[in-house]
């Protein structure tokens, strides 16, 4: 059976390509998810993808992954900088957690220069687009040995 790997979006992802497309491109999420879906049937991987508003949902999502993934690539949005529930969470799960930014958020607003997740990241993504999302499949399916 193919290993799973939980791909997690944080808020106001659900707006991708529908907003502010300078900043995040004009693929939607609906799109980087099938792109995920691809991707990961081609590296032997077997995909979940999720997105949610509420942080309590993102930190069930890691329970989740806990009993079942193999990896987690999360894009935690805005909860990067401030979210120390959802760092303990990643730090109770076993496998690789690839953190992936589509902007290049070094070049934004310096509230945006710390992340609370990569400090449990086996690797960090940056300013790559949605591209970032398959680059960190690459990075897991590498890291799992699928
Ligand atoms: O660059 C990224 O992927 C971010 O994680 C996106 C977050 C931002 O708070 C982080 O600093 C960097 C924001 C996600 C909001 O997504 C939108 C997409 C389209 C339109 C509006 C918001």
């Amino acid at each position: 059976m193919s290993p799973i790997v939980t791909i997690l979006n944080g808020p106001n992802l659900n707006l991708l390509g529908k907003r502010e497309p300078e900043i995040y491109g004009r693929e939607t999420l609906a799109e980087v998810e099938a792109d995920c879906r691809r991707v990961g049937a081609e590296l032997g991987l077997s995909i979940e993808f999720h997105q949610s508003n509420r942080e309590y949902e993102i930190i069930d999502f890691i329970h989740g992954a806990r009993e079942r993934a193999a990896g987690i690539v999360i894009n935690p949005a805005a909860f990067t900088h401030t979210s120390v529930a959802i760092l303990d969470a990643l730090h109770t799960f076993a496998g690789p957690i690839i953190e992936v930014h589509i902007s290049n958020v070094h070049k934004r607003e310096a509230f945006r220069h710390h992340s609370f997740v990569s400090a449990v990241a086996s690797g960090v993504i940056i300013g790559c687009g949605t591209q970032g999302y398959a680059f960190a499949l690459q990075r897991l399916a590498k890291l799992i040995g699928a």
